[in-house]
């Protein structure tokens, strides 16, 4: 294993949520000062409201009387023709941007951030944009837009469902929310169900009375919660939705619901929001006895990832953030995070290998794949060596997140086969997002330059300056020039990626312009795993055995509830959820391999 520069320079646990890489200032201040004046209610009192208020089926809006057939069948979506006209005057988006729980009537103070200035991933400009992170040039404005359009030359990406496109719904004029639950229009409820694997693997039950605690199980759940400012940002994929439910007002006492319904042990989390962290989730999932770690996006960004863990089960040995962003490097010019844990399994009873969960959400823009992929790589060389153990093997690895990348695509295939042959590949076939991506652009050798410091096998290169490096590259050539990438991790994939009963493609992420699997839950599959591939040779003790996993959907039963977000499912991504067992290193005999 080869040791990186970056590796002796930040080591350990980042308490303050700064950068971990070299030469990447820390997101600015002014930020900071913006949240700390923006007046919320203490995250109990949210809590408490949600534990008390909340009843399934319980909606806070008025529907008004004369708009309800239009949300309660869903043939209106069918036909655009039968579709009501939009009212004469917009709704007015700003209000759903609110964060507060508190009355529409109270002041908000403090600067609030443009969601015009964002930076907009897909939009690929004829000149290179301004980065957001350019905060001094950016300037204030209080309000989204009235109705946000797909960014011009934009293409319907693959998996784009029929039946919400053209679909909008009519928006309630301001002033009408919260009211009367009585009124609202009633979605059915997503069925999903649990698909126990452990009989497929001839695992034991396990074994939780008495004075063994063996093995060691546990559940990962992978979720994209939806970041109220991006879901603000781009309006025109909502426009299927009924207006009141994508107000987080709504939303948040839902995903609160949700997450505490599953209570999975490991919670890695995407677009999680900075002032609704602070102020509402952590304090909420701290109340329910996790321990919570974030790392929010560089630049403008307002969101990032989080990972979460019950006390109880886990210990922090330590915690890596990772910013994708690096200066001088052209690539890596978006603001785009990862964040990794080495966890500890709390067993008295026997001993147990640490485990090694990173949680990220890669770029969105379908057409770089490139980026994608040095991201990526970036995460996979942070992960290398913060797994890596005494005996140069590395410790099991989860890898959840949002790849924004579908399955079978080449980077899912570089996740799952260690390795990706990548000549005359176009860049916008990298994540598969798009059916028929534009532009001939192919993936130039290397991808990434090798100042990174990350080698083709996604390990940190030996310990040498930057101008070393660019010397190097000069000076050999021909060694970053084979169009293949490699990684030294063994993985897996928790999910088929296909429905058992109807063989149709499972979902993850569904809005009016697509309905695709990009969230994963990948992980080191112990011998004899029913996922792992017939190859996989990992020994029990460094592997992880899923036991079950809750069942995704597809396009049919979303279309039944409306697609994502709806009245239940607060988010426009489904959550990921799996159960793994650990073996004890004093256990192995106990695993039968099948
Ligand atoms: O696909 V996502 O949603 O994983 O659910 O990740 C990105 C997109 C997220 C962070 O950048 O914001 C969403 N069209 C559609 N979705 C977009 C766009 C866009 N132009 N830009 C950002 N996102």
């Amino acid at each position: 294993m080869i040791r990186g520069r970056y590796m002796r320079r930040h080591h350990g646990r980042h308490t303050n949520g700064n950068n971990v890489r070299p030469g990447v200032s820390p997101n600015h201040p002014m930020f900071s000062r913006y949240l700390n004046t923006v007046g919320f209610p203490p995250a109990q009192t949210v809590y408490y409201h949600w534990r008390h208020c909340y009843q399934p089926g319980h909606v806070w809006w008025t529907q008004p009387s004369h708009l309800q057939h239009r949300w309660s069948s869903f043939s209106t979506v069918r036909h655009p023709s039968s579709r009501p006209p939009r009212p004469p005057d917009p709704y007015n988006w700003s209000s759903w941007r609110q964060t507060e729980i508190l009355p529409h009537t109270q002041p908000r103070r403090g600067l609030q951030l443009s969601a015009g200035l964002m930076d907009r991933s897909n939009s690929e400009p004829p000149k290179k944009r301004k980065r957001s992170s350019d905060w001094r040039q950016a300037g204030e404005k209080s309000q989204c837009s009235p109705e946000r359009s797909p960014p011009k030359g934009s293409r319907n990406p693959k998996g784009s469902p029929e039946w919400l496109q053209n679909v909008t719904c009519t928006p309630v004029p301001p002033g009408k929310f919260p009211s009367s639950p009585n009124q609202s229009p009633s979605t059915p409820e997503l069925k999903r169900h649990w698909e126990d694997l452990s009989h497929l693997c001839n695992a034991a039950p396990s074994v939780n009375g008495g004075r063994q605690k063996w093995p060691f199980d546990f559940s990962v759940m992978s979720y994209n919660i939806l970041s109220q400012d991006l879901l603000c940002d781009n309006t025109y994929l909502y426009r299927h939705s009924h207006p009141p439910i994508l107000d987080w007002r709504h939303r948040y006492p839902n995903i609160i619901k949700e997450l505490e319904q599953h209570s999975a042990d490991i919670m890695c989390l995407q677009e999680v929001q900075e002032d609704h962290y602070k102020q509402q989730i952590k304090p909420s999932l701290e109340s329910l006895g996790y321990h919570c770690e974030y790392k929010r996006r560089t630049g403008l960004k307002p969101d990032g990832c989080a990972v979460v863990f019950k006390r109880e089960r886990f210990s922090l040995v330590s915690c890596h953030p990772i910013e994708y962003f690096q200066r001088g490097i052209p690539l890596l010019d978006r603001d785009n995070v990862g964040l990794i844990v080495l966890l500890r399994p709390i067993d008295p009873h026997c001993s147990l290998t640490n485990i090694c969960v990173a949680n990220t959400h890669l770029l969105y823009n379908p057409r770089r794949g490139d980026i994608k992929l040095a991201q990526l790589a970036m995460l996979l060389a942070e992960i290398s060596r913060v797994a890596q153990l005494p005996d140069s093997n590395v410790c099991p690895v989860l890898l959840c997140g949002d790849f924004n990348s579908v399955p079978w695509s080449p980077l899912y295939h570089f996740i799952r086969d260690s390795r990706l042959e990548y000549d005359g590949l176009p860049i916008g076939k990298v994540s598969g997002q798009e059916e028929n991506p534009r532009g001939q652009r192919i993936l130039s050798v290397p991808i990434w330059p090798r100042c990174l410091g990350i080698s083709q096998q996604c390990l940190y290169e030996s310990q040498t300056t930057d101008s070393d490096l660019r010397d190097l590259e000069r000076a050999e050539p021909d060694g970053f020039t084979k169009a293949s990438i490699e990684h030294c991790l063994k993985l897996t994939s928790a999910y088929s990626h296909y429905l058992k009963e109807s063989s149709q493609p499972e979902i993850t992420t569904c809005h009016s312009r697509t309905a695709i699997t990009v969230d994963y839950i990948f992980y080191s599959a112990a011998l004899g795993d029913v996922m792992a591939q017939a190859e996989c040779s990992v020994p029990p003790e460094k592997g992880l055995q899923l036991l079950g996993r809750l069942s995704l959907v597809g396009e049919d039963e979303l279309q039944k509830v409306n697609g994502l977000p709806n009245q239940h499912n607060s988010s426009d991504h489904l959550p990921l959820l799996t159960r793994f067992r650990l073996h004890p290193r004093a256990e192995q005999k106990h695993l039968q391999v099948s």
